[in-house]
């Protein structure tokens, strides 16, 4: 069986990391074929019984794939696993979305669109938050969003953290396999910074997020100790990243490109 959905695209795909995502994780991935060919999702050493939900699910339809890893590396190692198995079908541009059902996916067309409309560019979500959302995850934004628009002289990055965007491929993979880091939570700040000092453009548009209550089906891996000292440290070596370039980046800044 085929799922109704648009004809496939040979260049963009949307693909989903995915660890322990809860209930919400079906109707997600539903939601994304339904506006999207194809759809991949990478389980990211799971525990609980969503890769065989998963592989159920695309079983029945060929717009789907599911790429279970059998240990957990981290959100950022899970998407460049994809990156590196879209890149060898030819794929040039990935939009990446979460599996809990935050994120937009009646939204994929439009953003697909933009990136069709810029191919160098990268298209980023700029959330548009709910009065649900928490407070805390909210002001920490900002803070990640004002280092990210000082490392990078303000090159126009509407959202550092929000995981809805589409990445041209190619210097997406470079830069991560240039380096270690951005194997986990530090994936989503990490790539927009580096993107840009390779002068990949940032495009925002807004992207509605919800968040959704435990008793909603609401599933969260972050961990506000853990994750911020990872977000610290990753704003510590790019803000050095930033006083190497900073000359690259004044002569493109007095230029205008
Ligand atoms: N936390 C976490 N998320 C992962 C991992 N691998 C893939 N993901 C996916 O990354 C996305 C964001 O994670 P989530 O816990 O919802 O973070 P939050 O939305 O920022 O609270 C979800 O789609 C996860 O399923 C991992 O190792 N840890
Ligand atoms: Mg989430």
């Amino acid at each position: 069986m085929t799922v109704s959905a648009p004809g496939a695209s040979r260049t963009r795909l949307v693909l989903i990391p995915s660890y322990n995502p809860g209930p919400k994780v079906y109707d997600t991935v539903r939601s994304a074929r339904a506006q999207w060919t194809p759809v991949w999702v990478v389980v990211d050493g799971s525990t609980d019984d969503s890769a065989a939900g998963l592989q159920a699910m695309a079983a029945q339809d060929d717009g789907l794939r599911v790429i279970v890893l059998p240990h957990n590396v981290g959100k950022g190692a899970a998407v460049l696993h994809g990156l590196d198995l879209a890149a060898a079908q030819g794929f040039t541009h990935v939009l990446t979305m979460d599996s809990d059902g935050q994120h937009p996916a009646q939204l994929i067309p439009d953003f697909m669109a933009a990136s069709s409309a810029q191919p160098a560019a990268m298209v980023l979500g700029v959330p548009v938050f709910a009065a649900d959302a928490p407070r805390l995850r909210v002001n920490g934004r900002k803070v990640s969003n004002a280092w990210a628009n000082l490392e990078t002289l303000w090159a126009g990055i509407g959202d550092s953290l929000f995981g809805f965007r589409v990445y041209p491929i190619e210097p997406l993979r470079r830069v991560m396999h240039g380096q270690r880091w951005m194997r986990r939570f530090d994936f989503d700040p990490e790539a927009v910074v580096r993107m840009c000092w390779l002068g990949v453009k940032p495009v925002n548009l807004p992207a509605s997020v919800k968040y959704f209550r435990p008793d909603e089906g609401g599933v969260s891996h972050f961990n506000y100790l853990r994750d911020n000292l990872l977000l610290t440290w990753m704003h510590s070596r790019l803000f050095l990243g930033f006083v190497l370039r900073l000359p690259l980046l004044l002569v493109r800044r007095v230029r205008g490109d």
